[in-house]
């Protein structure tokens, strides 16, 4: 995955704040129509650029939330879910037009959700020219509108804020600034095997195929032997011939297993090798043949680990609810891509027909692409299976999570469920190493 990590910045207020001013002012050119007609932005407009301070970043402009109509509400549903998948959400407001209305829903809307997902919040008070004869006609000062807009805020002295004309010189460099207050602090990168160090050897065990390209490793095996090698932790590997091993010749079957054993034994063995992490598909021979105290795992829980942020324990208890299911309960298999589907495909055949065999009954519903059930349609499922999410940013993956957390259902993933249908056992032997207090 080359793909840029983007801090994504959103904007949101009410209809004729600001907003696409501000949308302009940043990316310096008009990148979103500017007029003061109600709904003039009617989608969300993103734009992708590098802001010095920030670094990369995708700053996505939305409609007013305040709009009215039918047309209105879709907007809304739109910009209420791209408020979902912000690292940053900028309120924009017109303090007069804010103070006037006597009203701050909208803003109690974005600053209380953007806090229920641990965001970054930044408000921008934006002056339009004729801010000072209108706050005369209503009779206020700026300090009361800009008192009366931040009230809307559940914590005013942490919010970083703004007064503004954007359409000032010197604008951009405030806003600029705005931004690197509201920054999130850096997460600390997720360790690819974080329990491994030390001097003992970990034993890779990759079993190529006639499909496995020639000349290179796949990602993941080259990754864990990076990251060993950078932890001087020695790294030795070894191939067992996937069929022989599973031969009904008892005489083959047995070799291969003794080829291994040796190996591992000449390594140290139990209690000298400290981890034996293996492709996925022989997870069956390794948990058979290897002693039960010895580590083991696999590159595909490795790479779970990572992608989720190391919240590796949401999706293993998310997993281990497909022991407890029952004919007649629902599943959802939430696919982020639409890509062309294989005879094969694992969401849509492979693992509903596994699972449909070992719990008749299991009613299955697919969300593909962009959609995915808001907390209330969730409610109806009792487990949600996620494919590896390859294709969605890290923001939206988290919008995700937020809303299964919200509905308070479980979720697992294409490649837990698939280790589970395999062997439940199995499953929490190559969990242990990495939540060795888990309750199983
Ligand atoms: N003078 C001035 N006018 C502004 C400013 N921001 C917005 N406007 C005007 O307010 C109207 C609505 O602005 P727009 O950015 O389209 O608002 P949006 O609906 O929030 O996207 C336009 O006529 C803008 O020219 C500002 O900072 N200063
Ligand atoms: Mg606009």
């Amino acid at each position: 995955m080359a793909r840029v990590d983007r801090l994504h910045i959103g904007i949101f207020g009410r209809i004729n704040a600001g907003k696409s001013t501000l949308m302009n002012v940043l990316t310096q050119q008009q990148t979103s129509i500017v007029d003061p007609t109600p709904g003039t932005t009617a989608d969300i407009k993103a734009a992708v650029m590098e802001i010095h301070s920030l670094g990369p970043v995708k700053i996505l402009d939305t409609a007013g939330l305040d709009e009215g109509n039918v047309l209105g509400a879709k907007k809304r549903d739109k910009t209420l879910s791209a408020l979902e998948q912000v690292d940053i959400a900028v309120l924009v407001v017109d303090p007069v037009q804010t103070l006037q209305s006597g009203d701050l829903t909208i803003e109690e809307q974005v600053a209380n959700t953007s806090r229920r997902l641990g965001q970054s919040l930044v408000m921008l008070c934006n002056l339009h020219a004729d801010h000072e004869s209108r706050l005369q006609a209503c009779g206020a000062t700026l300090e009361q509108a800009l008192d009366h807009c931040k009230s809307a805020l559940p914590d005013r002295a942490g919010t970083p804020f703004l007064v503004t004309d954007l359409t000032q010189r010197g604008a951009l460099e405030a806003v600029i600034e705005l931004l690197g207050k509201g920054r999130p602090s850096p997460q600390k990168p997720v360790q690819l095997l974080p329990f491994v160090g030390g001097s003992a050897p970990v034993l890779l065990h990759i079993p190529l195929d006639e499909e496995s390209p020639s000349h290179r490793l796949l990602r993941p095996q080259e990754m864990a032997i990076e990251a060993l090698l950078r932890l001087r932790v020695p790294v030795a590997v070894t191939r067992v011939d996937l069929k022989l091993a599973r031969t009904g010749n008892a005489l083959m079957q047995t070799r291969e297993k003794d080829k291994f054993l040796r190996f591992f034994n000449m390594l140290g063995g139990e209690g000298g090798v400290q981890l034996v992490l293996t492709d996925s598909q022989a997870i069956d021979l390794m948990h058979a043949w290897l002693p039960a105290l010895v580590p083991l795992t696999t590159f595909s829980v490795m790479m779970i680990h990572q992608s989720c942020g190391g919240d590796l324990a949401l999706f293993a208890e998310g997993t281990r609810v497909l022991g407890t299911l029952r004919p007649g309960d629902r599943v959802l298999i939430a696919e982020a891509c639409n890509h062309d589907r294989m005879a094969e495909d694992i969401g849509t055949v492979q693992i509903p027909k596994k699972l449909e065999q070992r719990i008749p009954g299991i009613h299955i519903d697919h969300a593909f692409g962009r959609e995915f059930p808001d907390p209330q349609n969730l409610r109806a499922y009792r487990l949600v299976i996620h494919c590896g999410g390859c294709m969605i940013s890290k923001q939206q993956a988290s919008a995700r999570i937020s809303r299964l957390v919200e509905a308070t259902v479980p979720v697992s993933n294409y490649g837990l469920t698939l280790a589970w249908l395999e062997s439940a056992t199995a499953l929490e032997r190559v969990l242990r190493p990495w939540l060795p207090n888990s309750s199983k």
